[in-house]
């Protein structure tokens, strides 16, 4: 099969060619024929898949060919300390594409390596999930630019030395895309591209050990179709359609989609709701071990055709889940997998001032394949989704929950009331999508909003609500891991209830953390008598000093301490760097071994350290 592949390259690319398939077509042909090899058009099929993937390599454009071949030679090259992301709305941030390439200066100030611009691709016509319901992999939204405006983009990037990641929305697609208007015109074909039921009987038989994204606003997990007669399986909203990856023609078409997209300059693929690829009775249809075949298929083709590119999975799902979605040397997966888990546990610590979730999380963030990083985050544009700390919150030991048996939810139930401003918090946010008041969902608002920034009165309270940004985020910079920003926490950005006005925005609360950028608070962002300038100058320190700490890189070793007192974290990274971070209200004693040196305070420290509430210190040893 692999000669369908090699015959369309020229004598040029040939060698090449041969030398990656070699690599990667055994294990791509395992993963293949264990997912379709008992269809009797397998090997038809198969052939055409290569021959697609050899013209997509043809139309690889030379820059992007040179890329491949030094990150081929480097393939660690994601992991250093210097490796900085920020991820934005395109409408937001710059307004346009074209807009967002102005905007480059601003992040190469910041240091930026790697921009993940949320869904850009053109959406469904109306209602459309912020983007997260795509009708053209091929086109860019015209209201946000042309396709030659993305070709441009990525250019100045790649010249900024940026990498640009693109959500590639894979599990579903727009009621409006192609396939899905097709299938509603009849066409059969198009039709198998989706999960579709006649009647009620397997969507009720599946419904009994499914979960629910949406509980509130999209109940359920499959919608009515009038023009299919059928029931489709919709996990999301009912306007996004499920595509059957039992299908081998789905695989074959997103796959050859993805690879379009990575031929226009887009070097990282966001691969969104990567846990829902596949989906068996009796289960929750998350995580299943097919799930995993496909994006080690994906990966090999990757490896093949553009091995440049890095896929991240994004798989809100609990601790013990996630490293598989890393792969392991044998079957590499994706490159980079979200930390959700760190990235709530680090809320769930400041609500409770105490760091046993947070610690639990850590102890269960097993080491990963060379090559393979977590996203570290504060906030992005979702919610904080609570119940991947199920395991963690009724396992670290303080008894937290009070409620044995309940799994946790009752604990996590009480950290979701605290963020929307219950139980005296200095939080203002939104609960989103509870049904249940003694269970917790996720939690909405901009990290200086739940960071108490919004409620604050006093000089003395915003000092606080900047520290404990300051706190998530320096957890974020030195856990070892690509820390991505997201925009406006730099410039402690607030909450934005203008969605209350938009109907189409109205009942999903987490619009309230997608505000535009604010222009008055980025030209204050020198200033530090003002708050957006202390946010941002001191966050700009922390990057300044991990990007010369190789202690800090991503796969630089860390060791969680357990000397230190519930309130606070102390992770070593190697035996010459130390962060210590205050979770708690209350000053918290740390007794230092020898002499070091304080990064931030840019000073000598030693014996016992008296960390004020919601202090961050990054030592180094002198
Ligand atoms: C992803 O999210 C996106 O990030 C959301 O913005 C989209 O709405 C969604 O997919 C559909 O495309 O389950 O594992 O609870 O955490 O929807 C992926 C809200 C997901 C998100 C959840 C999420």
């Amino acid at each position: 099969m692999s000669d369908r592949l090699l015959a369309v390259l020229s004598d040029e690319l040939r060698p090449l060619a041969a030398q990656r398939l070699a690599a990667a077509e055994p294990v791509l042909r395992r993963l293949l024929a264990g997912l379709y090899g008992e269809r009797a058009d397998f090997d038809a099929w198969l052939g055409e898949l290569m021959e697609s993937l050899g013209a997509l390599y043809a139309a690889r454009p030379a820059e992007l060919r040179a890329l491949d071949a030094q990150r081929v030679a480097q393939p660690d090259w994601f992991l250093n300390q210097r490796m900085l992301g920020y991820c934005a709305y395109v409408q937001n941030f710059g307004g346009d594409l074209n807009g967002v390439a102005a905007r480059i200066p601003y992040l190469r100030e910041l240091d930026i390596s790697y921009l993940h611009l949320l869904p850009f691709l053109r959406p469904r016509a109306g209602e459309n999930d912020g983007g997260f319901a795509v009708s053209s992999f091929d086109e860019v939204d015209p209201a946000l630019g042309s396709n030659a405006d993305l070709d441009a983009l990525t250019t100045q990037l790649r010249a900024a030395g940026i990498s640009l990641c693109s959500d590639f929305i894979l599990n579903h697609v727009a009621d409006d895309h192609a396939w899905a208007r097709a299938a509603k015109a009849g066409d059969a074909g198009a039709r198998a591209m989706f999960h579709v039921f006649s009647d009620r009987d397997m969507p009720d038989r599946y419904e009994r050990t499914l979960g629910q994204v949406f509980p509130q606003v999209a109940p359920g997990n499959f919608s009515f179709i009038e023009a299919l007669d059928g029931w489709a399986w919709t996990t999301f909203y009912p306007y996004q359609w499920d595509l059957n990856y039992a299908n081998p023609a789905v695989f074959a078409s997103m796959a050859a989609a993805l690879l379009r997209l990575a031929n226009r300059g887009i070097e990282v693929f966001r691969l969104d709701s990567t846990a829902f690829l596949w989906k068996r009775e009796g289960t929750n249809s998350m995580n299943q071990p097919e799930a995993h075949q496909l994006l080690q298929a994906l990966r090999a083709i990757v490896d093949i055709v553009a091995p440049g590119v890095l896929l991240k999975a994004e798989a809100i799902v609990p601790t013990r889940e996630l490293p598989a979605y890393l792969g392991s040397a044998e079957a590499p997966e994706c490159h980079i997998a979200y930390h959700s888990s760190l990235m709530a546990a680090g809320w769930v610590a400041l609500a409770e001032q105490d760091t046993g979730v947070l610690r639990e999380v850590i102890r269960n963030t097993p080491a990963l394949p060379a090559a393979a990083t977590w996203l570290s985050y504060v906030r992005c544009h979702d919610d904080i989704g609570w119940n991947v700390l199920r395991a963690e919150a009724s396992a670290d030991g303080s008894g937290g929950s009070g409620n044995a048996g309940d799994g946790g939810a009752v604990r996590l139930a009480r950290v979701a009331r605290f963020f929307s401003g219950a139980e005296g918090s200095y939080a203002i946010g939104a609960a989103f999508q509870s049904t249940d008041p003694n269970a917790a969902h996720g939690s909405n608002g901009m990290a200086a909003s739940l960071a108490g920034l919004q409620a604050a009165r006093t000089d003395e309270e915003r000092a606080l609500a900047l520290r404990r940004m300051l706190l998530l985020h320096g957890l974020a910079l030195s856990f070892g891991a690509l820390p991505v920003l997201y925009m406006g926490d730099e410039l402690a950005m607030e909450n934005d209830y203008s969605y209350q006005d938009r109907p189409q925005h109205a009942m999903d609360s987490r619009w309230l953390q997608r505000p535009v950028f604010d222009q008055q608070r980025w030209k204050h962002r020198y200033d530090v008598s003002t708050v957006p300038g202390t946010m941002h100058q001191a966050l700009a320190k922390l990057v300044r000093i991990r990007s010369r700490h190789d202690a800090l890189a991503a796969n630089a070793p860390r060791a969680l301490l357990a000397d230190a007192p519930d309130g606070m974290l102390a992770l070593a990274r190697g035996d010459r760097f130390l962060t210590l971070m205050n979770f708690s209200g209350q000053p918290q004693s740390y007794a230092l071994q020898g002499e070091w040196r304080d990064c931030v305070a840019e000073q000598a420290t030693g014996g016992t350290l008296v960390l004020e509430p919601y202090a961050t210190h990054w030592l180094e040893r002198e």
